[in-house]
């Protein structure tokens, strides 16, 4: 497979984010964006051995407290009809099964946009009593949206190829609320492990899913000042019990309806990590999810392309010590990979930073003389002289650093641009609405909104922005701190709440 791209110019992610966004995709090897239908891509191995590492993460969250499943792609026309809401929102993107060979299907099939209609039939046959709740499933699929909007891998897909969705069901509704916690605690593990930053904000109505009494979302910060939502967490109430009749028989022998909650991640959280975390060398990988942590290179030519101490002996030593620490850095249970292969160091230093390894281990003539390796981070370049008989301990500490340096730089990043407004509270002139604006380009704004339709779109049209929501659970922003929490609209003058807005993704 030859896939190694020739040019080796250096990617500007501050100037041209869309830019480095597609570059990064090809060049670190995660994506083919070649394949000939539009929205739908093709992950290249590397790719997906970094999308398999991040759903481990997920999964193992998940399995706590969800059982895994899977259900049918294809859903009958009539069960994706039957609720009202929830198919007003999705009609438009429903892709159709309508012949099998030649001739028409009686009934045409859906490919599932998510799986609500597929799932929920099943549990009006799986839930018979109290005693078979909560019941909370997961499953991990590809869905299709047929998105009219312009599409972007890993974004905005037409086929989503990891989509995470759970379904719960309750015997009543302060059980499905408390679910909604549990989702939102879940998930903010989740992106914590990713060191992706976010807001945590409860969705205006008319943004809330469809069928959904309301919808919490997560999210990001692009390095473009667009938002990204990653997450969503609905609670769906009785709405679905009621269309597909889900009924339980309660301790007393009554029959009640079930209270719902679901929750869904795509590979948007795959795209957090490489936007938010990469750099002008490429990819930055938190080293839980870094397909190689570690890689080995040894330094056996030099800037003249000849060994630098011109004997073989030197070159075999070199590579005995390489692959003594592999051995141990795999023993150790670290992903370790020791690149011996002809290329220059140089091209080979340019690959993996490319790739975002977080570590680089450098063995040379002098080094195998002293008994001891070299370690440069990716994340800040710093070098460090390393004891062989040190390697293991000093590489697990150092990519635990590079964990929080990440996450700490990230954090940073996030919050600086994270603007809250004091003074706009109604009546706001020209002036302070370019201001805002201005702000809003960069990053999200804090603003007090009432909560009707009106007063939101106007401020959507306005500064050209979307309402994310009103803030809600402790999201760690420090930011929020201190500033009033209620004040009146700023179209209105209403009582307001504050509430997230920003350019979305
Ligand atoms: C929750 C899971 C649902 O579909 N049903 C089951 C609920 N919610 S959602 O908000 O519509 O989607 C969940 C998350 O999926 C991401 N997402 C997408 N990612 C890539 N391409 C798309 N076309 C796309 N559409 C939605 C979002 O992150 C969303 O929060
Ligand atoms: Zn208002």
């Amino acid at each position: 497979m030859n896939m190694q791209p020739k040019t080796k110019t250096l990617l500007q992610k501050e100037n041209n984010f869309s830019e480095w966004y597609n570059e990064i995709l090809k060049r670190a090897e995660i994506l083919d964006v070649r394949y000939p239908v539009k929205g739908v891509y093709v992950w290249y191995p590397y790719g997906y051995k970094l999308r398999n590492l991040i759903y481990t993460i997920l999964r193992s969250l998940m399995d706590k407290e969800h059982k895994e499943t899977l259900f049918p792609l294809l859903i009958p026309k009539e069960e994706l009809m039957k609720e009202r809401e929830h198919i007003k929102g999705f009609e438009e993107e429903v892709f159709w099964v309508t012949k099998g060979g030649s001739t028409e299907l009686d009934i045409p099939l859906a490919l599932r946009p998510t799986s609500e209609t597929a799932i929920y039939p099943v549990f009006k046959v799986w839930i018979r009593s109290h005693r078979d709740l909560p019941l909370r499933i997961y499953q991990i699929v590809n869905t299709f949206r047929y998105e009219t909007r312009h599409t972007r891998p890993l974004i905005r897909l037409r086929e989503i190829t990891s989509f995470k969705e759970a379904h719960t069901a309750h015997a009543d509704r302060a059980d499905a609320e408390e679910q909604v916690k549990k989702a939102v605690a879940l998930y903010k593990k989740f992106f914590d492990e990713l060191a992706i930053p976010y807001v945590i904000t409860k969705r205006p109505e008319w943004d809330k899913f469809p069928g959904a009494e309301y919808s919490i979302a997560f999210d990001t910060l692009m390095p473009d000042g667009k938002t990204m939502q990653i997450a969503t967490i609905h609670l769906l109430g009785e709405s679905f019990a009621r269309t597909f009749d889900i009924q339980y028989e309660d301790k007393d022998g009554s029959l009640k309806y079930v209270n719902q909650t679901c929750y869904g991640i795509s590979e948007r959280c795959i795209a957090a990590v490489i936007s938010v975390h990469g750099d002008d060398h490429g990819l930055m990988l938190p080293p839980e999810v870094a397909p190689i942590q570690v890689v080995i290179v040894p330094i056996i030519y030099s800037s003249k392309g000849k060994n630098a101490e011109g004997e073989e002996s030197g070159v075999k030593e070199v590579e005995k010590v390489c692959l003594a620490v592999y051995e141990k850095l795999k023993k150790a249970g670290i992903r370790a990979f020791f690149d011996n292969s002809v290329d220059r160091p140089g091209a080979k230093y340019y690959r993996w930073e490319m790739k975002g390894v977080p570590l680089r281990i450098e063995v040379g003539p002098r080094d195998v003389r002293d008994n001891r390796c070299e370690c440069v981070r990716r994340d800040d370049f710093s070098r460090m002289r390393v004891p062989l008989s040190e390697v293991v301990s000093k590489v697990k500490g150092t990519l635990n650093e590079i964990h929080d340096c990440i996450a700490k730089r990230a954090k940073e990043i996030f919050f600086a641009n994270i603007y809250k407004t004091e003074g706009y509270e109604a009546g706001k002139g020209e002036e302070e609405m370019k201001e805002l604006s201005t702000k809003a380009a960069h990053g999200i704004v804090s603003i007090f909104l009432c909560g009707s339709q009106r007063c939101g779109q106007e401020v959507e049209e306005h500064l050209g922005v979307s309402v994310l929501g009103e803030a809600i659970y402790d999201d760690g922003n420090e930011n929020r701190e201190g500033g009033k929490s209620e004040g009146k609209c700023m179209i209105c003058s209403r009582k307001a709440k504050r509430v997230y807005v920003a350019r979305a993704y």
